[in-house]
């Protein structure tokens, strides 16, 4: 078993992941690294707010807490939306700990793409505007650090299909990267997202469980979140009937909305678009353009396509540090949307196949792209403006617990302080998250944009839940949004 290695200090030595520039993908390479300490400690950015009108609080902040960020694996199939999904990913570093970055192949790639160097560009662009995103958060990996953790994983045709043992590829860098990790002794779960199949991740679980003690698998079984975009191999439907002990995530409903059927003019038409013409605007074709690949520097126009779609991005919206903090159970809901339990026989297999919010069954994405694209917007400027000329996202935070018990007929204050980066004025609105929550009653929140006075009566459901989402906006540009939630437990 390997040794942990901390994620602000990569080993001088780091098993490299291929051939990048010739050799066989298979083989794997010591080459020496920079031992690039990243700038985590002491380099908290602070400034004092001037809030406007709202009574909120006036604080000494940092942007965006970062402790407790969770950790994640990245597999990709290497198609163009995966591209696009890597560029906002990166982007969002500094908000999670990338343990690893797999590429893998697909039913719709079924050859993989890591023989390309799609991904090698990217991180060469990243490279490129780590400077200037570190002006707006020192919490950046490095380069060398994100190409340290880079491998190649099972691309083999032969084996989409084909469960452990079975397999024609017996081993790859990719499965031993996630047994290494599953095994190593962070507390912190692994969040392993499925862009692609699922095969190597499901050969990585296999050899835990035939070739470990069996306490070493149940720990390394457990700690797996694995989020699948759609199963697109034979992979994951073999880790849902086989490792019921591992978290598995199987989504649906970014279909039609974050993916090529995002905007209604695109060229896939035929399928349909499901999103309402306020949500397409967030993904035309001048969203990216005046967002992405103009004007903001060599890492947003490296993106290949014309209007947004992503169809594997859901799969970290819920690690994005935004206090919603949906990657701690993906059954809250968020920005990744939101699934549920839906088989007594798998009990950790969680889906969004049949869900609807508010009747719909794409709204439980709806609700949040306007600020989650604005968020990406902003990350985008960060590539290229000082601080000063950029937005930051503001921070609530709730006053008392976020999950506390409640008494049925009680009338519950809601209150807490928000703070803003930039001193941009900020609005409130508390609202019902009743989708997600298991009360039948929708409650009704008094002056819910009222930081400090919002209330609400607590429905008469005793051993049901309700679920208040409070959203902060600020009045920067693009205007961005931090949340908290709460979370009664009727007694
Ligand atoms: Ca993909
Ligand atoms: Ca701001
Ligand atoms: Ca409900």
């Amino acid at each position: 078993m390997k040794p942990v290695t901390p994620q602000t200090e990569p080993s001088p030595s780091t098993q490299l992941r291929k051939a990048v520039f010739g050799g066989s993908q298979m083989t794997d390479h010591e080459l020496p690294l920079k031992a690039v300490a990243l700038r985590r400690a002491g380099a908290r950015f602070t400034m004092t707010i001037a809030a406007g009108a709202a009574a909120l609080a006036f604080f000494q902040t940092p942007v965006r807490a970062a402790d407790g960020k969770p950790r994640v694996i990245a597999t990709t199939d290497g198609e163009v939306d995966d591209h696009s999904s890597m560029i906002r990913f990166l982007l969002y570093t500094c908000d999670f700990d990338v343990v690893g970055i797999v590429e893998v192949n697909s039913k719709f790639q079924k050859n993989g793409h890591s023989k390309e160097p799609w991904l090698e560009d990217q991180l060469a662009a990243y490279e490129q505007v780590l400077p200037n995103l570190r002006k707006h958060n020192p919490d950046y990996p490095s380069a060398d650090y994100l190409r340290s953790v880079c491998r190649v994983g099972n691309e083999n045709i032969k084996d989409l299909w084909v469960a452990p043992p079975d397999m024609e590829t017996k081993k790859t860098p990719g499965e031993q990267l996630i047994i290494d990790t599953l095994l190593d002794n962070d507390p912190r779960p692994v969040h392993v997202l499925s862009w692609g199949g699922a095969n190597t991740t499901a050969s990585a679980l296999w050899k835990l469980k035939a070739a470990y003690p069996k306490e070493k698998f149940e720990y390394a079984a457990s700690r797996i979140r694995n989020y699948c975009i759609w199963y697109q191999d034979g992979g994951g439907g073999w880790i849902q009937t086989n490792i019921p002990q591992a978290h598995i995530n199987e989504a649906y409903r970014w279909d039609n909305v974050w993916d090529y059927e995002s905007i209604s003019d695109n060229p896939r038409k035929e399928k349909g678009c499901a999103n309402p013409p306020e949500i397409q605007t967030y993904m035309n074709y001048q969203w990216v353009s005046n967002n992405m690949t103009r004007g903001h520097g060599p890492l947003g126009a490296l993106c290949p396509q014309k209007y947004v779609s992503e169809g594997d991005t859901p799969s970290f919206l819920h690690l994005v540090n935004n206090g919603l903090k949906a990657h701690e159970d993906y059954t809250l809901g968020g920005w990744g949307g939101r699934s549920a339990y839906d088989d007594p026989a798998f009990p950790n297999h969680i889906t969004d196949k049949t869900l609807k919010d508010d009747g719909d069954r794409n709204k439980m994405y709806w609700r949040w792209i306007p600020a989650a694209q604005n968020d990406f917007a902003a990350r985008l400027d960060w590539c290229v403006k000082e601080f000063k000329d950029a937005n930051h996202a503001p921070v609530a935070k709730l006053t008392g617990n976020l999950n506390r018990d409640v008494k049925a007929g009680e009338m519950v204050k809601l209150e807490a302080t928000a703070t803003d980066p930039d001193g941009n004025k900020l609005t409130c609105k508390w609202w019902p998250y009743a989708d997600v929550d298991s009360a039948t009653t929708t409650v009704t929140i008094a002056k819910s944009d009222s930081l400090a006075k919002a209330s609400f009566v607590v429905p008469n459901e005793p051993g049901k839940q309700v679920h208040i989402i409070l959203e902060v906006t600020d009045h920067g540009t693009p205007s961005l949004v931090g949340y908290q939630r709460v979370i009664g437990n009727i007694k």
